[in-house]
């Protein structure tokens, strides 16, 4: 079962060369693995495990190079018991990830780039994480029509679910994500985000992307230049506290600290009402 005590800080590992929060910092396997560690020695709760860039425009790599990004990196963190999630659309790949010791999937087109994604899902029974999306990352930025963002992102989360269940993924295993960024403005973030119990009151475990995200950069833009990736970690700790107080069951975020005491805070501050 999905511990829910208090909101889940998820520590983020990309094994990428590109990616705009980490700038690549992490595509040496030992490097990655070494963060991995401090991550947790941080305050996380689990470590999710990307090979794929999903910025804004970025070009697809095949299974075989993100498979190659990754292995190790999970092979090495889960095998001294580090939960672990993978960051992929890939079925083929999300298999590769659980036999080298994963435990959740995280699939940030929700089953849509690859429908084998539910059969790991219901095979295995491990957590899913279905987030809001509607096309890859080249052309995720021309498909952000709304005619209400969260009445949209809601009713396509639940077209997503109701997919997923088909396939004999049971709803216990399910986690939503709105999917900040992905195929919405910064002004559609922040109208998410403002709704964010709305997702909540859905009755699934919600998880949160919002860490160095281009729109805080924008909030906090300088003389037109906007708050680098890496200075982004205050806001992001801020919306951590909001998502917490709002009943969010985990975030996802590169500077695990900061969020893992909001996360405390937040939970010794319930403690008094109950
Ligand atoms: N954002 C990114 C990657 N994976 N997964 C989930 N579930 N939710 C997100 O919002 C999300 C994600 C992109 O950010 P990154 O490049 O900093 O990893």
């Amino acid at each position: 079962m999905l511990d829910a005590s208090r909101c889940q800080i998820m520590g983020v590992i990309n094994v990428t060369p590109d990616s705009f929060s980490d700038g690549g910092k992490w595509f040496d396997h030992e490097a990655a693995i070494d963060h991995g560690r401090d991550l947790i020695a941080a305050g996380a709760d689990m470590i999710d495990v990307g090979g794929e860039s999903t910025r804004p425009g970025a070009l697809r790599i095949d299974a075989d190079e993100e498979m190659r990004r990754i292995s190790a990196v999970i092979r090495e963190l889960a095998g001294s018991g580090t939960p672990i999630s993978v960051d992929t659309t890939r079925a083929v790949v999300a298999r590769h990830a659980l036999a080298a010791g994963a435990s959740m999937l995280n699939d940030v087109s929700g089953g849509r780039a690859d429908p084998q994604m539910f059969e790991v899902a219901a095979e295995t029974g491990v957590p899913l994480v279905l987030m809001h999306w509607r096309g890859h990352s080249e052309r995720m930025q021309d498909l952000t029509h709304y005619d209400d963002v969260v009445k949209d992102v809601i009713g396509e989360l639940r077209e997503q679910v109701r997919a997923a269940k088909a396939a004999g993924v049971d709803g216990r295993q399910i986690i939503i994500d709105p999917g900040l960024g992905f195929s919405k403005t910064g002004d559609h973030n922040w109208t998410v985000l403002h709704h964010i119990t709305e997702f909540v009151e859905l009755g699934f475990p919600v998880l949160l992307g919002a860490s160095r995200k281009r729109f805080l950069g924008e909030l906090l833009a300088h003389d037109g230049q906007l708050r680098p990736a890496q200075d982004r970690d205050a806001a992001s700790a801020a919306l951590t506290t909001v998502a917490a107080m709002a009943g969010v069951w985990g975030v996802r975020v590169h500077d695990v600290e900061q969020s893992a005491d909001a996360a405390r805070v937040v939970e010794r501050m319930a403690r008094e009402g109950r």
